[in-house]
């Protein structure tokens, strides 16, 4: 190959869109690597909130696997640190998510060959992701790492944990088949611990604390408990590791360059054991996926595929906590605005009632609607004006249309439009007999004749009607002649509206 290795961009992030684009190139050319492409892969990130530290940890195992054999590879007092690009400042370093172009061929003490690739990742919560661009590149990270490092500042709060649930969730959903435990190895790691004194830095005292702090009891609340459940069952193996303060000068000064000679002792002494600890041949687990070990080669298809699902619109939008609170509040007031209305309403012409009046029952749908509006209204809900506005407006649609049907149910009760299809072509039989036998009687036989066939085609009609009434089948076809019959009924109170009219101007006439 023969160029320098260094960071290579794999997973691009689209800030003003929103959307990941995967460098399938550059990715090919990093994991096909003829001397590893056919090992297994060993997959190590890192993730966790912006500006903590994270591309400069990566650095350290960096020289770590470049310089293994030599007693000080941690490197020289006076020497800049390279590699993943790090920086100080509070401004956002890393995007999306980078691989190291080199992959690091290992061998294990049993003689098997795996190859290392090392991840970094873009920091979470900054101010220009949303919570769904957070938990992608975590979750995509996790997916396709077999040792996830959660970078954490100090302590593990409880938020940091539910940010975790979430992500994992969100990593969980998109995988096609659910395994009791989905990821593999998570390392919780504390950057600048300052209580040494209750649980010491290293492996030893992380541990123990992880346990304290991951420790299910029943006296928990169940949200905790849900929490911390949820952690175990996603990881095969957890564990911590407890890292004291670099020192001043790293965390504030701008001219650090990450030279060790500005280094905290105790951080050196604490990267010396967490390093070679992370990275020995025999502690690195290759990454599995559906309990089959994945090859560098199989890596890239996966990395394909899980992009596609987070380029998709199948997955769930996830939310900040309040806009789902407020969403959470918003469907709960309106699925018990309708439930109010709907149990009022029933009350006036539910299913066993009697037909009500037309006039009479949207008057007590306006109120009971109203009513409806208003307690919605009266709810104490999250979100702001414009959100609920939002909401009401469905619950109004929603009511409207619980209207219409019972406004339906209701109209079918009424005896007479029951039957006033065959009531309508009775009347017209009974007519086209009566008219067929005048005009047979005056001589217009051929006239009687288109009588008596259209006397026959209404009967056929009516004893069609009857048959899909009983039967239940062909019901466009009755739905056909029930429109005939009204158009019939409509035209017939036309005209005889209209006689009337004509009877009544006579009558002021002759007067
Ligand atoms: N307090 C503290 N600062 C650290 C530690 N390690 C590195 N830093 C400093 O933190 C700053 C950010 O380092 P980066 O490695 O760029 O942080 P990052 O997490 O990769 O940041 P993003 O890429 O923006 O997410 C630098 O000024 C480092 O000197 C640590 O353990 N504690
Ligand atoms: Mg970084």
């Amino acid at each position: 190959m023969g160029t320098k290795p260094g960071p290579v961009q794999i997973v691009t992030v689209c800030k003003e869109e929103h959307s990941f684009a995967l460098d399938t190139e550059a990715l090919a050319r990093v994991l096909l690597a003829p001397e590893v492409r056919d090992k297994n892969v060993v997959v190590l990130s890192v993730a966790g909130a912006f500006r903590k530290g994270k591309s400069f940890l990566l650095d350290f195992m960096l020289r770590y696997m470049y310089r293994k054999g030599a007693e000080n590879w941690l490197g020289e007092d006076d020497e800049e640190l390279a590699g993943f690009s790090w920086r100080g400042g509070s401004e956002p370093e890393t995007t999306g998510i980078q691989l190291w172009s080199e992959v690091f061929p290992i061998q294990k003490s049993d003689g098997t060959e795996v190859a290392v690739v090392l991840m970094d990742t873009q920091g979470a919560f900054d101010n220009q992701s949303t919570v769904k661009d957070c938990a992608t590149i975590f979750a995509l990270s996790t997916m396709t790492s077999s040792i996830q490092i959660y970078n954490l500042s100090q302590n593990i709060q409880e938020d940091d944990l539910q940010q975790l649930q979430l992500f994992t969730e969100y990593g969980r959903l998109a995988m096609d088949e659910i395994f009791q435990k989905p990821f593999q190895s998570l390392m919780f790691l504390i950057r600048d611990w300052s209580f040494p004194y209750e649980y010491s830095y290293g492996f030893k005292g992380g541990n123990e604390f992880l346990d304290k702090r991951l420790q299910v009891n029943e006296t928990q609340h169940e949200e905790l408990q849900t929490v911390r459940d949820h952690i175990h069952s996603c990881f095969s193996s957890i564990s911590c590791f407890l890292l004291p303060h670099p020192g001043l000068k790293v965390a504030t000064s701008p001219e650090f360059k990450g030279q060790l000679n500005a280094v905290a002792p105790e951080f050196k002494e604490e990267l010396k054991k967490l390093i070679p600890k992370l990275l020995h041949p025999d502690r690195l687990c290759e990454k599995e996926i559906n309990g089959n070990k994945v090859t560098c080669r199989g890596l890239l298809e996966f990395f394909k595929a899980y992009i596609k699902i987070y380029q998709g619109e199948d997955l769930p939008q996830p939310k900040t906590m309040l806009m789902a609170t407020a969403e959470a509040n918003n469907l709960a007031a309106v699925a018990t605005a309708k439930d109010q209305y709907s149990k009022n309403m029933e009350k006036v012409c539910g299913g066993d009632l009697p037909y009500v009046a037309p006039d009479s029952l949207e008057e007590k749908h306006h109120f009971y609607f109203r009513e409806s509006l208003h307690n919605f209204s009266k709810t104490k809900k999250m979100g702001g004006q414009e959100f609920c506005d939002r909401y009401q407006a469905e619950l109004e649609r929603e009511l409207e249309e619980m209207w219409q049907s019972l406004g339906k149910h209701n109209a079918a009760k009424n005896l007479f439009s029951a039957f006033r299809t065959p009531a309508v072509l009775f009347v017209l039989v009974c007519l086209l007999y009566v008219l067929s036998g005048v005009l047979f009687f005056i001589g217009l036989s051929t006239f009687a004749l288109v009588c008596d066939c259209t006397l026959g085609v209404v009967m056929m009609s009516m004893l069609t009607w009857a048959f899909i009434r009983y039967s239940g089948r062909y019901r466009t076809v009755g739905g056909a002649i029930d429109q005939a019959a009204g158009v019939v009924l409509e035209q017939a109170t036309v005209v005889l509206n209209k006689s009337r009219g004509t009877a009544t101007s006579d009558q002021n006439k002759s007067r």
